[in-house]
């Protein structure tokens, strides 16, 4: 298996545990999202291990890339089962997650996981869409409702904090405006407040790629025109610093629909970039 660009090769004394989730089972519109983590891995050995504008190097963060968890094609229930224990039982050895999805649905199993250990725990979500139906195509489980469900997990679902959100049906955002922390076509200005807010409590980032406008990440299923920018993006990762981040996920990126692996490229510089700026930090144990 190719690793992910620097990976150590020992979980025991890795600070961050990195794995895939190659998942389509809930996609929509256009499928596969579940080549992202091996498509990911391989465009990271294309990027340099040492981000000028963080003046840090990916060689100095200690992380283990473990590979991809096997899911059942097809069966949703038994794939959350199987990724959230597999993250409770990284979160309970005190590793700090980074799941690569696959669809949005495994966001769920990552806080479910994480929540096993940190039960005060808020979520930093970033996308285009709420994903914050409570059906969707008949079913509770999809990336359109992934959000919804991830409310309901945590201790308020205040604590649920949607940036940059710029799409969704009336209902979903009208439950978000009254249940959610939700900020619609708005990002830093909100994050500062959030993080004043946050503290030192614990923390989870999902990050779906379609939060980014789709000319700069075409290869996503569901593109939302109007989004934001890979500098802004590239602020908020920066803005994280600080914030005890116990888990984070990039989702939704779908190398068939991409254009010369451009989105998939991106991902990788993201996780680079996420990996140098939290790093150093310490976690509660
Ligand atoms: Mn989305």
């Amino acid at each position: 298996m190719t690793r992910f660009l620097e990976s150590g090769s020992g979980f025991a004394s890795a600070e961050w545990v990195m794995f895939g989730a190659p998942s389509d089972a809930t996609v929509s519109r256009r499928g596969g999202a579940q080549y992202a983590p091996d498509v990911i891995r391989c465009e990271s050995h294309h990027i340099e291990s040492y981000s000028p504008s963080l003046d840090g190097d990916l060689k100095d963060v200690s992380f283990v890339d473990l590979g991809n968890v096997f899911l059942s094609p097809g069966d949703v229930q038994s794939y959350l089962t199987k990724v959230e224990k597999v993250v409770t039982s990284f979160a309970g050895k005190g590793k700090r997650i980074l799941m690569i999805g696959g669809d949005h649905l495994v966001s769920l199993a990552g806080v479910r996981g994480v929540i096993s250990k940190y039960s005060d725990l808020h979520v930093l979500h970033f996308d285009a869409h709420a994903d914050l139906r409570d059906f969707y195509l008949g079913s509770r489980y999809s990336h359109a409702t992934v959000m919804r469900r991830v409310a309901e997990c945590l201790t308020k679902t205040k604590m649920l904090h949607q940036f940059a959100i710029r799409s969704g049906s009336m209902e979903e955002i009208e439950w978000g405006k009254r249940n959610t922390d939700l900020y619609l076509m708005q990002l830093s200005e909100p994050l500062r407040k959030v993080k004043d807010e946050i503290g030192d409590s614990p923390v989870y980032v999902s990050l779906d790629i379609d939060v980014l406008d789709p000319s700069v990440a075409p290869g996503t299923g569901t593109p939302e025109p109007n989004g934001i920018g890979v500098s802004d993006l590239f602020d908020v990762l920066r803005d994280i610093k600080g914030l005890n981040v116990v888990g984070f996920d990039l989702v939704e990126i779908s190398p068939p629909n991409d254009v010369n692996n451009i989105t998939s490229l991106l991902g990788a510089k993201i996780v680079r970039e996420v990996l140098i700026t939290l790093g150093g930090d310490s976690v509660d144990q």
